[in-house]
């Protein structure tokens, strides 16, 4: 049965689209509305068409999953589609509710008119995947919107809402109530408006840019960075200017054809991976299917330290009630002044009103009393990362939560089964893992314990989703997934100091390779002295002897580099003395290392360990190591992630080197066999 079906309202048409979970415009959607198109035109009795969807949402764009198979060149592609309906003899009204995304924007763009809710949203996320909208959205958005707010939605994928699209005339009307009524009401009123308005005949709207040629230099400058490494928004960059520059059929040319070189691209194809694996992320192996989760109306959160006030702040996000313990009133205060800090600085950005501010600040009952988390459904410690610490804190929750809480640690390393082992109740103990700084930071790691229950993974996921996090269920190892891989990341750039890199040169090939920064830069920001054993006389590598001169990186001013007064840094001549003395001391000769061997060395070993985490069993698949990866540490979304991007570097070049470099890396270092494996089966990590 077609997804699409067709019923009248005396004289206008209703084309109705049924296509779940998100009505993509999939081969048979494409070929339904074409045929309602002919519908309308050939019926004289049809005076103008409604397209509307059921279900959750107008349509989200193309139908993903078809991208790379025949049933994406299947004709009616969506070029001929959105032309086929702004080529219709009668009006037609686009009915928007949830989302118009990507294609599914292109159809309303085509559409005569536009009429939404007032929660409806409107964009085009293609960059998000590589590509860039590639039904004539790039020529007709402009012609809607204007230039520099073209530029921004391509570039970006941010969705706007319906009340702006209004102001900038993308959506005719906001409708109130029924939608499908009151679409059928505009339909009436304007079934005998001539001519009929085509966007793609439009250009009003292109007169400021085509006056000020120099906007696209100014846009590309004003957003290199967000940009940087990525090659779908200068695509979509020069997809608008095409639309400024050329006849609209000439600008649809470009288009397409911009779409199809990155539609043949490595970033596009790690991208929608990515898109999917994100997706896949969520879903928990091994639980019986019914598992419903535990209702969680209070949380509590012990210490109101930076991860405290943070994951606190996720919870007052979504309205949940929190209830924030420290043991000094300082502490608290301090706590929750930032806490404060920061919700208005968003309000400041014009992100919150202030009566949000006040809302979310009204949520948080802060208190000196441990015995107040006994009304908590979830509790979350965040305190000293330190075992003996946390297992003080969970046998004195385990004698005052109330039965059913679950009992969460936010430990980065620890073990969370021993933890759970000072318990009466270790089924219902997980890990809760935020990265720093928590209200920010996308990426959640659920830490699945030995005795963890289902409906405790179950509350946990369903519960991130609703504080926007990406979450991944992991195993307990030390590090979990993410950490674990760092460490010979970390172990390996400090070695390389040694036998003759600088930190320069090390976080120059990371940051060349697209990550944000490189291991150096990252130590810097973090704090050179997490971990640290405190002991200034006990120097026994680099890290020691820096932070036993307050070398505790940026907060201090100076770690690995030096940092003016503008947090910009410069190469430290202590830092390479320092890195001297080891080398004498250690009676190291400085050899000139290549780039290559920077990368075979820090993100080949990560690969691998990435492989041992999944021989393990410690992370589900391997697309939930690139999850953590891209959302925890920035790896650039265009490669996929270090499984998917492996894959692509070729698993068996990546054995070779690791075996080539062994001598160099280390006793300590040994291959995953499940790499060697599969590099040997010719298989792949990742689809
Ligand atoms: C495009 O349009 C190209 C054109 O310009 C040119 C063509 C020539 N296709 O996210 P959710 C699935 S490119 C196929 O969990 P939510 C998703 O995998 C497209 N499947 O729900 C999931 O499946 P499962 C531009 C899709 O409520 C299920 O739907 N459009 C698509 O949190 C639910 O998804 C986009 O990039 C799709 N397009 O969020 C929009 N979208 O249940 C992408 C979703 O098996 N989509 N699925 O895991 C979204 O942003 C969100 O899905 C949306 C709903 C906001 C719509």
């Amino acid at each position: 049965m077609s997804p699409i079906s067709t019923k009248r309202h005396g004289d206008i048409l209703i084309v109705t689209s049924n296509n779940p979970p998100v009505n993509a415009l999939g081969h048979a959607v494409r070929q339904g509305l074409v045929a309602a198109i002919e519908e309308a035109d050939a019926d004289d009795a049809v005076k103008a068409v409604v397209i509307r969807c059921e279900g959750q949402t107008f349509f989200a764009g193309a139908d993903v999953s078809e991208f790379g198979t025949p049933k994406a060149f299947e004709a009616p592609m969506l070029p001929q589609v959105v032309d086929r309906i702004e080529n219709c003899t009668k009006p037609v009204v686009a009915a928007i509710h949830g989302t118009a995304l990507g294609g599914g924007l292109e159809v309303a763009l085509a559409c005569h008119y536009r009429v939404a809710v007032p929660t409806a949203k409107l964009g085009v996320p293609e960059v998000k995947l590589g590509l860039l909208p590639g039904a004539g959205g790039t020529q007709r958005l402009p012609r809607v919107v204007g230039v520099q707010k073209a530029l921004e939605m391509t570039t970006s994928g941010t969705p706007i809402g319906a009340k702006e699209a209004f102001a900038l005339g993308l959506v005719d009307r906001l409708i109130e109530g029924d939608l499908e009524q009151h679409s059928v009401a505009y339909a009436d009123e304007v079934k005998e408006v001539r001519p009929l308005q085509k966007t793609s005949e439009r250009d009003d709207k292109l007169a400021e840019a085509r006056a000020n040629p120099g906007i696209f230099e100014e846009f590309r400058k004003a957003n290199a960075r967000k940009m940087r490494g990525f090659d779908a928004p200068e695509a979509n960059i020069k997809a608008v200017q095409a639309a400024v520059e050329k006849p609209y059929a000439e600008g649809v040319l470009e288009e397409r054809r911009l779409f199809m070189e990155l539609m043949s691209g490595k970033q596009a194809k790690a991208q929608q991976y990515f898109f999917f694996a994100e997706r896949k992320a969520s879903k928990i192996e091994g639980l019986p299917e019914d598992t419903k989760p535990r209702d969680i109306k209070r949380v509590g959160v012990i210490g109101a330290g930076t991860m405290g006030g943070g994951i606190s702040m996720n919870f007052l996000s979504a309205g949940i009630p929190v209830t924030i313990v420290e043991m000094q009133q300082e502490a608290l205060d301090r706590g929750t002044g930032i806490m404060r800090k920061n919700y208005e600085a968003t309000a400041a950005k014009g992100r919150m009103t202030a009566e949000q501010v006040d809302g979310a600040m009204g949520l948080l009952k802060p208190t000196l009393n441990f015995d107040d988390l006994a009304e908590c459904d979830l509790i979350i410690e965040a305190v000293f990362e330190n075992m003996d610490v946390k297992k003080d804190v969970f046998s004195r929750l385990d004698k005052i939560a109330k039965p059913g809480a679950i009992l969460a640690s936010n430990t980065s390393y620890l073990n969370i089964d021993e933890i759970a082992a000072v318990t009466s109740r270790p089924q219902d103990v997980v890990g809760l893992h935020f990265f720093s700084p928590a209200n920010v930071m996308k990426l959640l790691e659920i830490v699945r314990g030995a005795k963890t229950a289902p409906d405790v993974l179950v509350t946990a996921m369903q519960l991130s989703k609703k504080i926007k996090k990406v979450a991944v269920v992991a195993g307990v190892c030390y590090g979990f997934i993410g950490n674990r891989m760092l460490i010979p990341r970390q172990t390996q750039a400090m070695q390389l100091l040694l036998e003759g890199a600088t930190p320069e040169q090390v976080d120059r090939v990371h940051v060349e390779f697209g990550m944000p920064m490189g291991p150096f830069q990252m130590a810097d920001l973090a704090g050179v002295d997490i971990g640290w054993h405190r002991d200034p006389n006990r120097i026994e590598n680099i890290r020691d002897a820096l932070c036993a001169i307050d070398r505790w990186g940026q907060k201090k001013g100076a770690g690995f580099y030096d940092y003016d007064d503008k947090r910009r840094p410069s190469p430290s001549p202590t830092v390479q003395e320092i890195i001297e003395q080891f080398r004498a001391k250690e009676g190291i000769t400085p050899r000139d290392i290549s780039d290559q061997e920077i990368m075979e060395r820090t993100i080949y070993t990560m690969v691998n360990e990435g492989a041992k985490i999944l021989e393990e069993g410690m992370a589900q698949r391997a697309s939930d190591i690139d999850v953590v990866w891209v959302y925890g540490y920035g790896w650039p979304v265009y490669r996929g992630g270090p499984m998917h991007w492996a894959d692509g570097e070729g698993l068996q070049k990546i054995v070779d080197a690791l075996k080539g470099q062994q001598e160099r890396l280390g006793s300590d270092f040994t291959l995953s066999n499940l790499l060697v494996q599969k590099a040997q089966a010719g298989e792949k990590f990742t689809r």
